[in-house]
């Protein structure tokens, strides 16, 4: 199956998205065809099967197209936020397992590690994240499988832990380790992103299971699968981490 062939593969009818919103995606996703389609030109014609060069030259066409979208999608633009009134009733959940396989974590012995370019790895217990300063925000999430939600998280602002932690931010990435081993990876920019949130409430009470207890990365800015649920680790890093869904052919950058 193609990267994009998965787009929109499962439709919420019961959830609508505004017709401002798909213009909007739509020409983000011709934007993204147009630059793998040029990559993939220079190699037409050859079989491309299991070519180690040609991966590592595809991986660097790659690597560009994060960060050419890295510049075009800016690093401080904010995302839409929304009133109480607007947030959707019974916010689906959604992971790569069915709901019967949502994952409990024991919270009383979960403790975030660090790893990576970070000065303090010591790790920090969900009463220890609580004694940061918290912020909320409603907005909606967009899932590449056809369907967005408003929701209301509230947590620590992300920058705010990255420097409590003393992580080197000039790193390239940050990698999230969850506890159903999915993981995925962000870019650094984003990762400071003034709305992106180390989010441990939805809907101002502690995030249930199926919404990633005990904490879950909020960001606005990019697509659903880019918002991991149950981090157990967080990794900063200039090694590329790919992800569970990226590893597969999604575009790893995912702006919105
Ligand atoms: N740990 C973990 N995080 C995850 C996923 C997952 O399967 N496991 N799925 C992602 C996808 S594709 C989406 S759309 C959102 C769904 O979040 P929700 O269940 O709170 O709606 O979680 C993202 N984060
Ligand atoms: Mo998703």
């Amino acid at each position: 199956m193609k990267p994009f062939d998965r787009l929109l593969r499962r439709p919420r009818p019961d959830i609508t998205i505004p017709e401002t919103h798909l213009i909007r995606a739509d020409r983000r996703l011709f934007l993204r065809g147009g630059l793998v389609a040029a990559g993939s030109l220079a190699l037409g014609g050859c079989d491309l099967s299991d070519n180690p060069q040609v991966e590592s030259i595809l991986g660097g066409i790659s690597r560009l197209n994060d960060r050419v979208q890295g510049a075009l999608f800016g690093s401080t633009r904010l995302a839409p936020t929304f009133d109480v009134a607007d947030i959707t009733p019974d916010f689906p959940f959604n992971a790569y397992y069915p709901a019967s396989k949502i994952r409990v974590i024991d919270g009383s012995t979960w403790k975030l590690e660090l790893a990576g370019l970070v000065s303090d790895k010591a790790p920090w217990t969900l009463d220890r994240l609580r004694t940061l300063p918290q912020e909320a925000q409603i907005t909606r999430h967009v899932c590449v499988e056809g369907w967005s939600a408003i929701g209301q998280w509230s947590g620590v602002p992300f920058r705010t832990f990255l420097e409590r932690i003393g992580a080197d931010t000039t790193a390239r990435y940050v990698r999230f380790a969850c506890g159903d081993d999915y993981w995925t990876s962000i870019d650094m920019p984003s990762a400071l992103h003034p709305q992106t949130i180390l989010a441990l409430d939805y809907a101002g009470a502690p995030l249930p299971p199926k919404y990633g207890f005990p904490v879950k990365l909020r960001i606005p800015t990019k697509l659903g699968f880019k918002n991991p649920k149950h981090i157990m680790a967080i990794t900063v890093t200039n090694d590329y981490p790919g992800g569970y869904w990226e590893d597969q052919g999604y575009n790893w950058f995912s702006g919105l």
